[in-house]
């Protein structure tokens, strides 16, 4: 099993609202026809679902949050996710749609639910779940980050691998100069920040590559405007990005 974190960077274009980069999320599909093993996606919220959650001020703590703003991310979410299912199919692969709602209730995965989902990858589907305002009870929602989907999932499928696809090569001791890090094994190395966002940014995902390849998972981060690189990852190539090494 493989995880494949699409961020919202590589499929949305961030600096226009509600705009889907169907060119490169074309390109990023048409490689992924050459994964011959099961996997599963998890988009971000890029251009849709950040872009109203920062109107609308709702963050990752659950809170009582406006209504009416529960309903526009949601909203802009499914149609991001509406349009990612739909290049996906017209590429040819089989995407199945299960929102974070299906296996995650509360702010925790539901175990039985999650283990299934290796099973509906086994059969040649491409399970595709997303970034969403969730529902926390007690009339409070939360902003759950595909990047955190990522590390629940991790847990329970204990995937061979997992990648994290960004509009960056991956991960930089020294951005100004571009200096990419291309191994980390152990603890967090001095990494400088990047732009966060409301679920933050590169420091989340950081964060939880580092509790997954603790975990046994071999963590990769690449640059999705050069999908190659994630096929190279899979295929245990030589590839250009950042990789986590699993313990
Ligand atoms: O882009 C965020 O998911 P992410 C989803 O994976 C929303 O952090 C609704 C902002």
């Amino acid at each position: 099993m493989i995880l494949i974190k699409l961020g919202g960077s590589i499929i949305t274009n961030k600096q226009k609202p509600l705009t889907a980069n169907i060119s490169a999320i074309k390109r990023i599909a048409s490689h992924l026809k050459k994964v011959k093993e099961p996997y599963m996606v998890v988009h971000g919220g890029g251009s849709f679902g950040h872009y109203w959650s920062v109107k609308y001020d709702m963050h990752t703590k659950p809170d009582r949050y406006s209504i009416r703003g529960v309903s526009v991310v949601k909203n802009s979410m499914v149609e991001l996710n509406r349009l990612v299912l739909q290049v996906f199919l017209q590429s040819n692969l089989n995407p199945y749609c299960l929102p974070p709602s299906d296996f995650i209730f509360g702010n925790k995965p539901i175990t039985k639910k999650t283990k299934e989902i290796s099973k509906i990858a086994n059969t040649g589907l491409v399970p595709i779940s997303y970034g969403d305002v969730m529902w926390h009870g007690k009339n409070k929602f939360y902003i759950l980050s595909g990047d955190k989907i990522i590390g629940m999932l991790t847990r329970i499928l204990k995937p061979r691998l997992a990648i994290f696809v960004t509009n960056v090569d991956g991960v930089y001791s020294d951005i100004k100069n571009r200096k990419l890090i291309y191994e980390i094994t152990a603890e967090r190395p001095t990494v400088a920040d990047v732009k966060m966002d409301v679920t933050g940014g590169m420091n989340r995902k950081i964060r939880e590559a580092i509790y997954m390849s603790k975990g046994g998972t071999d963590v990769f981060f690449v640059n999705g405007k050069i999908p190659q690189r994630m096929i190279n990852a899979v295929n245990g190539k030589e590839f250009e990005g950042t990789l986590f090494r699993g313990k």
